[in-house]
């Protein structure tokens, strides 16, 4: 399952329980459980060293990074075939932790910090339980928990879209306004509306500006109800926005009517830099990380902007960039999908 696991090995039952041990302990991300993560890491090498099968604790001492509490969980996972601590470690944080991300803004490390204060319902979390506190964004999130964790039905999202397009449309009639994510890949349920706008150039004008005029015109026709995240120059050619919106009224309804809340976000991008955009943001994630995976094996870079070349990476840690390189394709879709040597998948296709 991970991209790491790809030779088997005499010893790969040890490997793969140390493994998903490790993973619980990265998931955690304390500073204790990030120091577990690095000793497993080495034990996890060792073991993949060995070209015999480790039988004995004295023989699982011997090996490099290998200390006696690694040495014994290996003697139990070749006794028993299993790992007791796993259980342990997966038992009620991890669903508790699960809860809590639920909420906007809060990731898998607040999570658990907020866990190891002593948090162990959203009512503790409210009660600031520990000493936790929530920002502007997480209190909204808190409020519409139920409204967020619920995805909405795909004719619901483009009903939102369609009253949002046209306003932006009369902001400025030559937008380039489109619905990516789930939405676009054909989902019959979408988690939140991702919308993308940008503009052609060819008039010597820009969407600079547009965001900040549509985001007003949403507040004031009641579609946006709360704001998450604003851009900090909404102004820029490149912006993301977060927030909460309601779809328009139906016929027969009142401002009365109960809406849930959703979720929307808006990216502006670059005119040039639309394909990329458009594939970043159509998705899914996962589609996402092997076309960067690909890129990055073939010596570029790709991000929601475009196809970087000459990219200079860290010999120490190849996920740090010392020079970021040139645009070589950005504009389409079909030219970054060409030369990645992708075979062009439909947006319905972009799945893991
Ligand atoms: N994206 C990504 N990596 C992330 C977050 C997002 O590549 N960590 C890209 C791919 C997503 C797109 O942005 O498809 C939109 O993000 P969403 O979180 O809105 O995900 P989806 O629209 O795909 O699904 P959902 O229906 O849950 O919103
Ligand atoms: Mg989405
Ligand atoms: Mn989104």
């Amino acid at each position: 399952k991970s991209q790491m696991s790809s030779q088997e090995c005499v010893n790969q039952d040890v490997v793969d329980k140390l493994t998903e041990l490790m993973e619980l302990h990265r998931a955690k991300q304390s500073d204790e459980d990030r120091w577990r993560v690095f000793s497993y890491t080495k034990a996890i090498r060792a073991l993949r060293n060995q070209p015999h099968r480790i039988t004995s604790l004295e023989q699982a001492r011997k090996l490099h990074g290998v200390g006696d509490k690694t040495a014994n969980k290996i003697m139990e996972i070749v006794q028993t075939g299993q790992l007791r601590r796993i259980g342990y470690e997966t038992t009620e944080d991890i669903a508790i932790v699960k809860v809590f991300t639920g909420i906007y803004g809060v990731g898998a490390r607040t999570a658990h910090q907020w866990y190891a204060a002593g948090c162990r319902t959203l009512a503790d979390i409210t009660a600031g339980v520990g000493g936790v506190k929530l920002s502007d964004a997480q209190v909204i999130g808190m409020q519409f928990y139920e409204d967020i964790n619920t995805r909405m039905p795909r004719e619901e999202a483009k009903e939102i879209y369609e009253a949002i397009e046209k306003i932006a449309l009369l902001i400025d009639a030559k937008l380039y306004v489109n619905i990516m994510g789930s939405y676009r890949r054909g989902k019959l349920t979408c988690g939140d509306i991702d919308i993308l706008i940008t503009r052609p150039t060819d008039d010597g004008l820009s969407h600079s500006g547009v965001l900040t005029k549509l985001l007003t015109s949403l507040h004031s026709s009641g579609i946006l109800t709360e704001d998450l995240s604003i851009p900090s120059d909404p102004d820029a050619l490149d912006a993301v926005y977060h927030g909460l919106c309601v779809r328009p009224l139906r016929d027969g309804e009142t401002s009365h009517t109960k809406r849930i809340r959703r979720r929307i976000d808006f990216l502006t991008v670059p005119w040039e830099s639309r394909g990329a955009a458009l594939i970043y943001y159509t998705g899914d994630d996962i589609f996402n990380r092997s076309l960067r995976l690909k890129a990055n094996k073939m010596g570029f870079s790709l991000n929601q902007k475009g196809l970087y070349a000459g990219v200079v990476r860290s010999p120490e840690d190849r996920t740090v960039k010392l020079s970021p390189g040139n645009i070589i394709a950005s504009a389409t879709e079909e030219e970054i999908f060409r030369i990645l040597g992708v075979p062009w998948q439909e947006p319905h296709e972009r799945v893991r």
